[in-house]
C-alpha cells in the first residue's frame, strides 16, 4: 500500500499564482469538491491518502508536489522557484520526516517538484523558469541518474507535457519534447489534448483529467484502469493532477 500526501484548498486559493488571469474567477467551493474527487481517486488507486491542512498565507499550498521530491526513503525538500511559495515547505517537511530522511535544498538553488519526473533509475528534470541549474545539481542527493531537459517556450513545468507511467513508460504530449530525450516507451497525447499529459499513475491505475477522450482511449488501450477527475478550478491556477499530491514510492 503506497502513501499519498495531499494538502487541502485554502480559502486564499482564489489568489493563487497564474500566468494569465482566468476568464472566470476561481470558485473555491468547487475547487474543494474537485480536490475531494482527486483524493478519492488516489484511494481508488490503492493509496493511503493523508490530507494536510493547506495554509491561508500560502494560496498555492495545495500544489504540494512542488515542495518535495521523494525517492525511496529520502525526500529532497525543494526551494520553490516562486518566492511566494517558499513558506509552503516547512509543514511538508514535518509531515515527511515521520517516514523519510528529509534533506533540504539550499539557496540560491531553486526547484519545483513539477519539473521532476522519475522513470526507473532516472530523474528527468525540466530547465524551467522555476528550476535553476543549482537546483538541478542538488537532485544528486537522491542518488538517481539526473537528466536535464529543455522545455518548450511558455511551459511552466516538465510534467505539464509528460508524466511517468511506471518504470519504463511515459505519457507524452505530441509536439512538446522529442521522445528521444527519454529512455522510455511512450503513450502519446495528441497536441490538442496537451493538458491531459499530466496524469498520476499508481501501478495499473491512472488518474486523468476528465474531458480528454483521445488520451483516455490511448491509456485504456495501453492497459491502464482510468479514474477521471474534474480539474477546471486548479487549471485556472496553472495546476493539474500530479501537483496535488506527493506519492511515497515505497510501501
Ligand atoms: C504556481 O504557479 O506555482 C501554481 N499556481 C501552480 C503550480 C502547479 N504545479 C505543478 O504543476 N507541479
Amino acid at each position: 500500500m503506497l502513501r499519498a500526501l495531499a494538502r487541502s484548498i485554502p480559502s486564499s486559493f482564489s489568489s493563487a499564482l497564474c500566468a494569465e488571469v482566468p476568464a472566470h474567477p476561481i470558485d473555491v467551493a468547487l475547487a474543494r469538491t474537485q480536490h475531494a474527487a482527486y483524493c478519492a481517486a488516489l484511494a481508488a488507486c490503492g493509496a493511503t491518502v493523508e490530507v494536510l491542512a493547506g495554509e491561508e498565507a500560502c494560496p498555492d499550498s495545495c500544489f504540494i508536489e512542488d515542495t518535495a521530491v521523494v525517492v525511496g526513503g529520502r525526500a529532497l525538500l525543494t526551494r520553490p522557484g516562486a518566492p511566494s511559495r517558499r513558506a509552503e515547505t516547512a509543514a511538508v517537511a514535518t509531515a515527511l520526516a515521520r517516514w523519510l530522511d528529509v534533506v533540504e535544498m539550499t539557496a540560491p538553488a531553486t526547484l519545483d517538484g513539477g519539473d521532476c519526473m522519475r522513470v526507473g533509475d532516472t530523474l528527468y528534470v525540466g530547465r524551467s523558469a522555476r528550476t535553476n541549474p543549482l537546483g538541478i545539481a542538488q537532485l544528486a542527493a537522491l542518488g538517481l541518474r539526473v537528466v536535464a531537459v529543455d522545455l518548450p517556450p511558455g511551459v511552466l513545468h516538465l510534467k505539464c507535457v509528460c508524466s511517468p507511467l511506471g518504470d519504463d513508460r511515459i505519457l507524452l504530449a505530441e509536439q512538446s519534447i522529442p521522445a528521444q530525450k527519454f529512455d522510455a516507451d511512450v503513450v502519446w497525447v495528441p497536441a490538442s489534448e496537451t493538458y491531459a499529459a499530466n496524469a498520476v499513475a499508481i501501478g495499473g491505475h491512472v488518474i486523468v483529467a476528465d474531458g480528454y477522450p483521445r488520451t483516455s482511449e490511448a491509456l485504456a488501450a495501453a492497459g491502464f484502469t482510468l479514474h477521471a477527475v474534474p480539474t477546471s478550478e486548479v487549471r485556472k491556477a496553472d495546476g493539474s493532477l500530479t501537483c496535488q499530491s506527493i506519492v511515497l514510492d515505497r510501501a
